[in-house]
């Protein structure tokens, strides 16, 4: 599908029927469009399925479609009728699959069939199902449950996410990292400090409240476009939305609704953003602090009537308000200029507007957590809101929007390494056995472990794990040398074809597919971006009759690999999984009370957050300011370089993470590659490059050399100093130790680099 590369500025709004016209392509390409229109009707509605994309709010009263472009991709992806079976590895060696792309491997359709490696022919052949739990469940008896890692990847149900964790833990570890660990895990260490919830406070209600909007590092148009509806509402109430990127991204700047028939023919297009503020990447810290003490001005400036900051809610309600305003006030204009890259003008003006709010909502994404800094990025937006009682009112919060469509949901029912989360005490009552005590790895210690050989089995539910985390290659060779690798999935990845010396590949349906457990047909559920629970219901006749379903294969593993246990029914479990909603009911009586009677709810049932409330579960009793002291974005780097420019790594418009749907990303202007350097025309013509030229990136790190190359530069509007190209072909370049202080988010986007000219 890579095509002759074309690059011109896209003119078009977010949606419209350049939105149409890419859903049919990719339909047309997965040859799914029969099946996927009728899927698509039933989207994000009550009694149909929850979205295998983003993790966007499901609204109680949906909208004729409630899907979008990426959606629709994602339906379509999943539904195809494209399938891979024994005869496929019988025609390739894994050796030769190495060499093929993310997007060959994924397009040839669903895996159908129980696989095995045969280090003799170099192949996954056939096995069936019991043999396969059977080997598996020896093979993990004879590791460490300390040298195992047991990851998930956001997408799986609270069911399967629920016996997943289980299983892990009656096994011997807490190694359970998830994709959170890569991507929102800066907002479960930042919040609990701040606010004493791990989530974000903003419920889909609020958006029909607020007076403004601030929205730091998401991509709406691209990574949550059905949270444009809300958006395109609030602009035409007048409601301000300031928006701060690096990039114009379009989405951001304006929208045409492609399911208005209204729209679509007049061309009508609604603006978002009021102001848009190209901030440098790393820039956020010191844009904050610039925001927070332009807002402490024109405080001192008003009088005590009219008093700009709500300082009867920060006398009530806060701990460390002085010290910050203190902070704040020392901070001088001449440094944020130079950190965030914007005129102090600029952070006037967002002040300015937020000075006569009453309402607010700030949003952010993987431009804020995917930095050293991350953690303290999103306490310093906290602070920001926390300045005017932004929390616990109508149309106030704080609203990071999440990725995998269940990855909160994930975290809720005991997906995590960290034993303060989990409810350790809980599970041993209910199951009668002793869970081990203490941390297990998170997503980099798992990598330093596979790196180190330290891991010696990997089991994946979900996810193309080699492929999303840094350091990339070092761990093919890590990942080489496991003694078993078992992943559970939908389509064939790297994580497949790359492989440990014993190897399983498990295919599962997927939850668009109806999942039938003896005569009845199963539903599962997830947690929205706002922490609303909601139950999916598959629609597709499966792909092949050889799948099981998630929570089957996670009952097989643990029959084969634990010791019989009758309070662990895993047969029951996977016969009628009204019943694993009743063992997480009685692990989590306060957060899942009647579940499997409200779990139809439409809209979805709410998590309680108790800071929606303003009860603050800190160690102060108190919603805490905290700040950093410095500015620095990447403190630990070698010796600034003067030619050294700061790497974004970016999601296209047509990808899912590392599932490539297609080469364009229309909204940038790209057609036909994903080999692209984004580059400001002043760094092109000081570092003596032209437009066009391809080159190689080194990182800037006095370690060892990682190098990628084949990057074609492109004069593009982003700040100096930084560039941008795509994960995941830039994560090799990320060093293992380049991530957040607090939660190891990987840094993936301030990565130091230089350029070489090809050749
Ligand atoms: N179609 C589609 N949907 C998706 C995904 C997908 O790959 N494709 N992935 C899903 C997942 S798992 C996730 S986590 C989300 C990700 O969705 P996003 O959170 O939108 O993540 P990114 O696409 O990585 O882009 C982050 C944005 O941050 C900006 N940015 C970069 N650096 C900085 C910075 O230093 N400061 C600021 N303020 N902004 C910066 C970038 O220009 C970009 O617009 O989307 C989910 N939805
Ligand atoms: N440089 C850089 N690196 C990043 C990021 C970045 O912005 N920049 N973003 C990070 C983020 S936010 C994330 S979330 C991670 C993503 O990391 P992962 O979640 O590990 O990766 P995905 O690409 O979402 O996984 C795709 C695979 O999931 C499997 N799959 C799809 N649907 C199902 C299903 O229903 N069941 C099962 N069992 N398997 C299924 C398919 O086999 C598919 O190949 O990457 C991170 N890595
Ligand atoms: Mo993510």
């Amino acid at each position: 599908m890579a095509r002759d590369a074309h690059i011109e500025s896209y003119d078009g709004p977010a949606g419209g029927w350049g939105s149409a016209k890419s859903v049919a392509r990719a339909l047309v390409h997965d040859r799914a469009p029969l099946k996927s229109g009728a899927a698509l009707r039933k989207q994000n509605k009550p009694g149909g399925f929850a979205c295998v994309s983003c993790a966007w709010s499901k609204p109680r009263d949906p909208h004729v479609f409630e899907f979008c472009e990426n959606g629709a991709k994602a339906t379509g992806w999943e539904l195809t009728s494209k399938t891979v079976r024994a005869e496929f590895f019988a025609r390739h060696t894994l050796t030769e699959l190495e060499g093929w792309t993310d997007f060959e491997l994924e397009d040839q359709g669903r895996l159908t069939e129980p696989l095995k490696f045969n280090a003799a022919t170099d192949r996954y052949e056939p096995i069936a199902w019991e043999t396969a739990f059977s080997e598996i469940g020896a093979a993990l008896k004879g590791v460490e449950p300390k040298r195992s890692v047991f990851y998930a990847s956001g997408r799986a149900s609270l069911e399967t996410s629920y016996m997943y964790q289980l299983l892990a833990r009656a096994y011997g570890t807490n190694s359970l990292p998830d994709s959170s660990n890569m991507c929102h895990e800066s907002t479960s260490v930042a919040l609990p400090e701040s606010i004493g919830v791990p989530v974000g406070t903003v419920f889909l209600e609020d958006f029909d409240h607020a007076d403004l909007i601030f929205f730091f590092g998401q991509n709406v148009g691209s990574n949550a476009p059905r949270m444009l509806h809300p958006l395109q509402e609030a602009a035409r109430r007048g409601v301000p939305i300031i928006t701060f990127n690096p990039l114009k991204e379009r989405g951001l700047e304006r929208f045409t609704n492609p399911q208005a028939p209204s729209e679509m023919l007049t061309g009508a297009e609604t603006r978002i953003s009021t102001q848009y503020h190209q901030l440098k990447a790393g820039g956020d810290l010191a844009t904050l602090f610039g925001l927070c003490k332009a807002l402490i001005a024109l405080d001192d400036a008003a009088p005590p009537s009219a008093s700009v900051i709500d300082h009867a809610f920060i006398a009530e309600h806060c701990h460390g308000y002085d010290a910050f305003a203190q902070a704040c006030r020392a901070k001088d204009w001449v440094e944020l200029e130079r950190h965030s890259g914007l005129t102090s003008d600029a952070m006037e003006a967002a002040a300015a507007v937020y000075a006569t709010s009453t309402a607010a909502i700030g949003v952010y994404g993987m431009g804020m957590t995917q930095h050293r800094t991350g953690v303290e990025n999103v306490q310093m937006l906290m602070n920001l809101l926390l300045m005017k009682g932004n929390i616990g009112r109508p149309g106030t919060g704080i609203c990071p929007v999440r990725g995998h469509s269940n990855v909160q949901g994930q975290r809720t029912v005991g997906i995590t390494e960290k034993v303060k989360l989990a409810p350790l005490d809980k599970l041993k009552k209910l199951y009668g056995f002793e869970p081990p005590r203490e941390d297990g790895m998170a997503t980099v210690d798992a990598c330093k472990g596979v790196i180190d050989g330290e891991v010696e089995a990997f089991v994946s539910l979900g996810g193309n794990f080699l492929r999303a985390v840094p350091e990339t290659g070092l761990m093919e060779q890590g990942w080489r040398r496991l003694k078993l690798s078992v992943q559970i999935a939908t389509k064939l990845n790297r994580s497949h074809v790359v492989h440990g010396r014993a190897a399983y590949l498990l295919p599962c349906l997927g939850r668009i597919e109806i999942d039938m457990q003896g005569a009845e047909p199963q539903m599962v559920s997830v947690e929205d971006s706002t922490s609303h629970f909601h139950a999916s219901r598959g629609f597709a006749e499966p792909c092949a009759e050889t799948l099981l379903s998630e929570p089957a294969i996670v009952a097989g593993l643990a029959k084969a690999t634990l010791e019989p246990n009758s309070a662990m029914d895993w047969d029951g479990w996977t016969a009628n999984y009204a019943k694993v909603r009743d063992a997480i009911e009685a692990t989590y009586p306060k957060v899942f009370p009647g579940f499997n009677a409200r779990i139809e709810t439409a809209g979805g049932f709410p998590k309680p957050i108790m800071a929606r409330e303003r009860e603050w579960n800190t160690k102060t009793g108190k919603a805490n300011f905290i700040f950093p002291q410095s500015l620095d974005e990447n403190p630990d780097m070698p010796a600034p370089q003067p030619d050294a420019l700061r790497l974004i790594t970016l999601r296209s418009n047509d990808q899912f993470n590392t599932t490539i749907y297609g080469y364009d990303d229309r909204f940038r202007g790209v057609d036909g590659t994903r080999m692209i350097l984004f580059m400001n025309r002043n760094d092109i013509a000081r570092l003596a490059l032209k437009d066009g030229q391809t080159v190689a990136m080194r990182t800037v790190a006095d370690d060892f050399a990682r190098e990628v190359e084949g990057f074609r530069i492109v004069a593009y509007d982003i700040p100096e100093g930084c560039v941008g190209a795509y994960y995941p072909e830039c994560n090799p370049l990320i060093p293992l130790w380049h991530h957040a202080k607090g939660s190891k988010v990987p840094a993936a986007k301030s990565i130091p680099v230089t350029l070489r000219l090809a050749g």
